[in-house]
């Protein structure tokens, strides 16, 4: 498991790249060119900036997330082959600085969804809170508004010129079926994965937040036999999954061990925090521990470690806690507490499956 670490650049995030590197065992920080709208190559430039200071810190930067898919890709329509033949050319050119996974999401018009930023909890911490019964009667620009509120930071998959045009888009999609989506989605993978395959780049779809369809939107990776149909579109090492599992955990009935000893061989990326979904339906981000949430995290680190997992991990959302200002979501502390307990899982069951593989070699030579 290699640990990196989300960083939205520098002058976009309260996080510095010393303080990322002094957590234990990061490697690399995971990246984005978050001023380009969907759609267009990333130039070189910009991308060479971003290297030049990750080079600096001692990081690596293998992993991208996102490079947003323009809407006409995912609503279908004739100009998507300008807009994929740019991705194409982004694929290439993040390959030549050793980018390893490109994480992304085909999710319509929004990416992540909550109600509410700072949702207090029981021991004075803020996180992030779905409140179902909310979002159906929800003022959608207001809420955009209120997401966007912080000045100092755009929400990454909340950008206000993608949000600009919310009517348009909705009426774009009036005639979207989840049938379309995904016949869209096989355009897509068609058309990238083998460009991907040639320069050595995992592609991994990262799931539906939440797990199901928001404002009438369809979505489409919101459970297991799902992703199964997604990896069968286009059955190719190349054609992976960002296995987010607070994400699933928000529908409690998604199985996340299961799914990762299913599709252990294409995740090339593991998304890794808890959730606490309430009776009603609701769900509040918690801190990364399996008693904190609802989330069988232990088991799930679990499954990744007996599929040998090698890819990339990274802690997701932490709490806002010990009074940070930080990008809602992605501060320093919870983030780094849950790297630690992560790391704590994980080396534990190394250190379990050393001593049985001892025992196994032990055992063998005594009959022998
Ligand atoms: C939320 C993130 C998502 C994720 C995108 C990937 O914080 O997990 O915004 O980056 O869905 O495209």
């Amino acid at each position: 498991m290699k640990m990196v670490f989300r960083w939205f650049g520098e002058g976009n995030d309260t996080v510095t790249l010393k303080q990322i590197k002094q957590i234990p065992g990061v490697e690399g920080i995971v990246w984005a060119l978050h001023d380009l709208p969907a759609g267009e190559e990333w130039p070189m430039a910009k991308i060479q900036k971003i290297k030049a200071e990750a080079d600096r810190a001692g990081l690596h930067m293998q992993v991208v997330e996102s490079v947003n898919i323009h809407e006409d890709i995912k609503l279908g329509l004739p100009s998507r082959d300008t807009y994929i033949a740019n991705y194409k050319k982004t694929i290439a050119t993040l390959a030549q600085v050793g980018v390893k996974v490109i994480c992304y999401n085909f999710m319509p018009v929004f990416d992540w969804v909550r109600t509410d930023l700072h949702k207090e909890l029981e021991d004075g911490s803020t996180a992030l809170f779905y409140e179902k019964s909310k979002i159906a009667n929800l003022d959608l620009a207001e809420h955009v508004g209120r997401i966007n509120a912080n000045p100092d930071f755009s929400m990454p998959g909340w950008e206000p010129e993608r949000l600009a045009h919310l009517t348009e888009l909705f009426d774009a999609y009036k005639d979207v079926t989840e049938e379309h989506l995904w016949a869209n989605l096989k355009y897509f993978l068609d058309e990238v994965i083998p460009v991907a395959a040639e320069h050595g780049i995992r592609m991994a779809i990262h799931p539906d937040d939440p797990p199901w369809s928001v404002f009438g939107l369809p979505r489409l990776m919101t459970s297991q036999a799902n992703i199964r149909r997604f990896l069968a579109l286009h059955d190719s090492p190349y054609n992976g999954l960002t296995m987010c599992s607070g994400s699933l955990g928000a529908n409690p009935s998604n199985d996340i061990v299961s799914i990762v000893h299913e599709f252990a061989d294409r995740i090339p990326f593991a998304h890794l925090r808890n959730v606490r979904v309430y009776e009603n339906g609701d769900f509040v981000e918690t801190s990364h521990r399996t008693q904190d949430g609802t989330v069988d995290m232990s088991g799930i680190v679990q499954a990744l470690h007996a599929n040998n997992y090698g890819g990339f991990c990274r802690p997701d959302h932490g709490r806002h806690i010990w009074d940070e200002r930080c990008r809602p979501g992605y501060g320093l502390y919870d983030r780094a507490l849950g790297i630690m307990y992560l790391w704590g899982l994980w080396d534990m069951l190394c250190r379990q499956s050393a001593t049985l593989q001892e025992g196994a070699v032990t055992a063998y030579e005594r009959i022998n």
